[in-house]
């Protein structure tokens, strides 16, 4: 029995240095020291030898046995170090390549002046309301102090989808619907940024444009109120130095009505070819709310004063960025819109 231990362990000792991989080694694994392997049969044939022979045999037994499991354990290390070299030679990445570039959007430059003035609204305790651009009669213009019959409700101008639907022509029926929805007639801070419609369609207007308009409605507010915050407004938006100037205008909904001008932001006032050589450029529309647009939306102009105003969100950005031609707002060129994303 002795010799037939001897030829196991020199057979295995063999077939382990001759093994070409992981397979071949885990097979003679099984074969030698599996529970059929070989050398296990010759334990359990151990019943057959005498009392003296069994501890001699048995402790042969097991020197074998921890001499074929750690060749056969050293020869798996020795597989897994080679199949590591080779998976990370492999998997060799060079970190000097560029990477990738990702292809990310940009803001447009209109949401971009919306976002500004959303945030510095806010910040002085305004809401922001949206409305329907497909408006009623009644809230484009009734409520608004244009009656049935008004130049400013010309078809000529506006987009009627039925004798009673229109595309919203300003957004100031956002803010007569918050009026009338304020059912205790509490005060108002809004302002309401969105698409409007008109009938135009040269070189410098679109049929679709942007416009914010604001509404404070409350007891005793005058128009140092009204000064003061489009003051803050546009300086803001076109640069601290920013000197401005009110015009009266006409407004159906607002009386007494300004036109507000700006100090040319390219020139300083001086006279330049942007502001047509009057050092001044046309930014706002505004004005006190007319008693009956307050009367016609329940509240009651013995008590409550207010003020609006509104702004053309293309022509600002145009402004705040130099853009030169309003059809780059519109035309959707990722180089255009890229230009954008360092400029604020
Ligand atoms: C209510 C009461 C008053 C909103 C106002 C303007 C003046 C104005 C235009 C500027 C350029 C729009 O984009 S534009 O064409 N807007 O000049 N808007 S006061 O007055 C309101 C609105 C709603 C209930």
């Amino acid at each position: 029995m002795k010799e037939q231990i001897e030829q196991i362990s020199k057979n295995a000792k063999e077939e382990i240095a001759n093994v070409k991989d992981v397979k071949e080694l885990n097979d003679l694994k099984v074969k030698y020291l599996g529970k059929k392997g070989e050398l296990t049969a010759v334990l359990r044939g151990m019943g057959a030898l005498t009392p003296e022979e069994r501890p001699i045999i048995g402790s042969l037994v097991n020197v074998v046995r921890d001499e074929l499991e750690k060749l056969i354990e050293e020869r798996e290390e020795q597989y897994k170090a080679e199949e590591l070299t080779k998976k990370l030679e492999e998997e060799k990445i060079d970190i000097t390549l560029p990477g990738t570039k990702i292809k990310t959007g940009s803001k447009h430059p209109v949401n971009r002046i919306i976002e500004e003035i959303e945030d510095l609204f806010v910040s002085m305790g305004y809401d922001v309301v949206d409305g329907p651009e497909l408006e009623t009669d009644e809230y484009c213009f009734e409520r608004l102090n244009l009656p049935k019959g008004h130049p400013a409700r010309d078809m000529q101008d506006s987009f009627y989808v039925s004798p009673e639907y229109l595309l919203r022509t300003q957004t100031s029926a956002v803010q007569a619907r918050v009026m009338m929805a304020n059912e205790e007639k509490t005060p108002i801070r809004v302002i309401c940024p969105g698409k409007t419609y008109r009938r135009d369609d040269d070189a410098t207007h679109s049929h679709q444009f942007g416009q914010v308009e604001g509404l404070v409605i409350d007891k005793n507010i005058s128009l140092a109120d009204l000064k003061g915050t489009l003051e803050i407004f546009v300086k803001k938006m076109l640069g601290e130095n920013s000197k401005l100037r009110f015009r009266p205008s006409y407004f159906p909904f607002t009386e007494p009505s300004y036109e507000v001008d700006v100090s040319c932001f390219k020139c300083g006032g001086k006279g330049c070819n942007l502001c047509k050589q009057t050092g001044w450029i046309e930014v706002l529309g505004s004005g006190m709310v007319h008693p009956n647009v307050l009367k016609m939306n329940g509240y009651d102009p013995e008590k409550y004063t207010g003020f609006a105003f509104g702004t053309g969100l293309d022509r600002l950005a145009m402004f705040k960025y130099g853009i030169t031609d309003i059809r780059y707002l519109y035309t959707n060129d990722v180089r255009f819109l890229k230009q954008f994303d360092r400029k604020d």
